[in-house]
């Protein structure tokens, strides 16, 4: 039975998606403990669980609401979105949050000879083969091209090699693969990266309250991971050169240096990495004693 406090977080069992999934749960304060059978983690200090499942079955488990959450590509949530479209069904699951990492796109790719290929329209009449045919087809149908969707369950990229397809629709993320298979990266379906998708019923009040804890938590993960927090020393001449160097900073605090100097600490948190560039450029419009921090955990 379903439990009215306990929320249910569905995420990838072993898969790329799997480590930095845990990494970011564990960011936002969770601990867990793993069942015998290893499928399910106990929050120890949450009142959130985990199922480890395969990454497909993700949408299926959030839509048919046996878990309140799930941590998935968008590229895994949009097909599914797609197939239920075509069986008449629309999806009711909502996406939360866009996570920053499983990166990834979903890319048209050619043979490196493929002479023929001028444009989207040189597919016309080709076979494309494909783990993502609604995707796919919707690209098509978007582009007026009449392709064949040869739907595969995976090795997609040997798929021209065998003469089973003329292109593949594939998903990439550095274009080795491709490389390696002689393939030549054209037109790009859709950009992906993880993200975290809920139920569409609505929750109890405990419940609801925590997905918004986890919420405000993985915002303050994501911001905090490119933060810095940075300390200089300056003339008050030259703040205003200075407050246009920090990047991605909104309100520095100012604080007076004991002895009756006209220097001051400016302490700032900067949205945006710090390059050494730009702290050489600080330290010519005037700024000394520069330090640059890490920043752990941020809560707006
Ligand atoms: O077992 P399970 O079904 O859970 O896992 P899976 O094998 O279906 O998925 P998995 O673990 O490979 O990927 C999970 C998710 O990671 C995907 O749904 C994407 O959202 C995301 N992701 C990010 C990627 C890639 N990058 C990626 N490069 N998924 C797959 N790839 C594959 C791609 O299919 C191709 O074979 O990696 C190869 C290309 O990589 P590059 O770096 O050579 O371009
Ligand atoms: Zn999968």
């Amino acid at each position: 039975m379903d439990n009215p406090v306990r929320l249910k977080l569905a995420v990838q069992k072993s898969g790329r998606l799997t480590d930095q999934s845990i990494d970011l749960l564990g960011r936002c304060g969770l601990k867990f403990s793993r069942g015998k059978d290893q499928l399910v983690g106990f929050g120890e200090n949450m009142p959130l669980d985990l199922l480890f499942v395969r990454d497909d079955d993700i949408p299926d488990l959030v839509e048919e609401d046996v878990c309140d959450l799930g941590l998935v590509g968008l590229n895994v949530v949009e097909e599914k979105r797609l197939e239920l479209a075509a069986r008449g069904h629309a999806a009711r699951f909502e996406i939360l949050r866009t996570l920053d990492f499983g990166r990834c796109r979903l890319a048209l790719a050619v043979p490196e000879e493929a002479t023929w290929w001028s444009g989207p329209r040189s597919l016309d009449g080709r076979r494309i083969a494909t783990t993502y045919p609604y995707l796919l087809a919707r690209w098509l149908t978007e582009h007026s091209i009449q392709a064949e969707i040869v739907t595969l369950s995976g090795a997609v990229e040997i798929a021209p090699r065998l003469g089973r397809a003329d292109a593949i629709c594939d998903l990439v993320s550095t274009g080795s693969t491709l490389v390696a298979n002689r393939l030549r990266e054209v037109e790009v379906v859709l950009e992906s990266h993880a993200v975290i998708v809920r139920t569409p019923l609505s929750l109890a009040a405990a419940k609801a309250d925590w997905v918004e804890r986890l919420l405000m938590r993985v915002d303050g993960v994501q911001q905090v991971r490119e933060s810095k927090y940075i300390m200089l020393h300056a003339p008050r001449s030259a703040l205003p050169a200075i407050r246009k160097l920090l990047p991605g900073s909104e309100s520095p605090t100012i604080i007076p240096l004991e002895g009756g100097t006209d220097k001051v600490a400016v302490h700032a948190v900067c949205r945006e990495n710090v390059f050494w560039e730009t702290l050489e450029a600080l330290k010519a419009a005037g700024a000394s004693a520069l330090l640059v921090l890490p920043v752990e955990k941020m809560l707006a």
